[in-house]
């Protein structure tokens, strides 16, 4: 007899197996999507069912670490525009079908609720998985698992551990596209990726070398390689710095879209590019993971803030 195993998705199931009162618990957010809402002394996070996403990152007493899209949609095939998109298998355009889903699939399907847990009592712990199926080996012919960890404390850690659950090798990218708030985009400076070889994706795709810290000014694409560097956010208008720590990354994406390119996506308001950047954990152009049949790799970033700007 065929049995199917029921898979709870209901905010009120999900509560009756894995809520773990005040400290994490479901609910229906925007888009009547179902989101899980962690909460510890030092901080509160929402995270999206759907597409593994997580949404909100604020620190007791600060502004919203991450940022999120007033205009953003919120509906099944559609990515999410703000907090950290899961962008998986491939960062970037697909390298040879056009027809395939900038950044890959992973930002697009329903994940699943594995587990929730205490780390001790009052630091809550999510885990999100997401398998093959027929839609994404139709994209990408390969067996994989993939665990999205999110654990908050005084910080949010958030891993990615990619299994390969194939009779073969595969090789992939990917990224936590981490969207900040900042006050302006011209308070802030971005530390700790001096001297690093980046692919500007603005300028033919040519490679430079970042001879200062990181201000804006203008649309910004860069992909920063071989680097393991923790960065620093460092925003004069909130009088604080937040450290973007990172593990499993070899690239580091830093992007502001500008005037231009915010007018043209219909999800991104018009002058939002002036409250946000993105500081993405990544594994893309050059960095490559290739993973033999059972191997495993662990892609994670730790967000944290100080208040202070020196
Ligand atoms: O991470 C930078 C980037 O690759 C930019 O080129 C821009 O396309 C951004 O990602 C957002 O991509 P999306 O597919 O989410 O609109």
């Amino acid at each position: 007899m065929a049995t199917t195993t029921l898979i709870p998705t209901s905010p009120e199931a999900l509560n009756e197996l894995f809520g773990r009162g005040q400290q994490l618990a479901f609910e229906k957010g925007q888009g009547d999507l179902t989101i899980a809402r962690l909460a510890s002394p030092h901080a509160e996070a929402t995270v999206s069912i759907y597409a593994g996403h997580v949404l909100s990152y604020v620190p007791t007493g600060q502004p919203p670490v991450l940022w999120v899209s007033e205009q953003a949609i919120y509906a099944e095939g559609k990515a999410i525009r703000g907090g950290v998109p899961v962008i998986w298998p491939w960062f970037g355009p697909h390298a040879s079908n056009p027809d395939k889903p900038s950044h890959g699939f992973a930002r697009k399907q329903y994940w699943e609720v594995h587990a929730t847990r205490l780390i001790t009592n009052q630091i809550p712990q999510l885990r999100l998985t997401l398998q093959d199926d027929a839609l994404s080996y139709s994209l990408w012919p390969h067996c994989f698992r993939l665990e999205l960890v999110i654990t908050l404390s005084d910080v949010l850690d958030i891993d990615l551990e990619i299994v390969n659950t194939g009779k073969g090798p595969f090789d992939c990218g990917g990224a936590l596209h981490t969207y900040f708030t900042v006050s302006q985009i011209e308070n802030v400076t971005i530390h700790g990726l001096k001297c690093r070889p980046y692919i500007d994706q603005l300028d033919n795709h040519q490679t430079k070398y970042q001879q200062t810290p990181i201000t804006f000014n203008a649309e910004t694409d860069n992909i920063y390689f071989n680097t393991k560097d923790t960065c620093r956010l460092v925003d004069r208008g909130f009088g604080r710095t937040v450290i973007v720590e990172k593990r499993g990354s070899s690239s580091t994406v830093v992007w502001n879209p500008w005037i231009d390119k915010a007018q043209r996506m219909a999800d991104f308001g018009d002058e939002e590019y002036k409250t946000m950047l993105c500081i993405e954990t990544a594994n893309a152009g050059p960095d490559v993971i290739t993973l033999n049949p059972g191997g495993e790799h662990r892609l994670g970033t730790t967000l944290g803030v100080i208040n202070s700007i020196s």
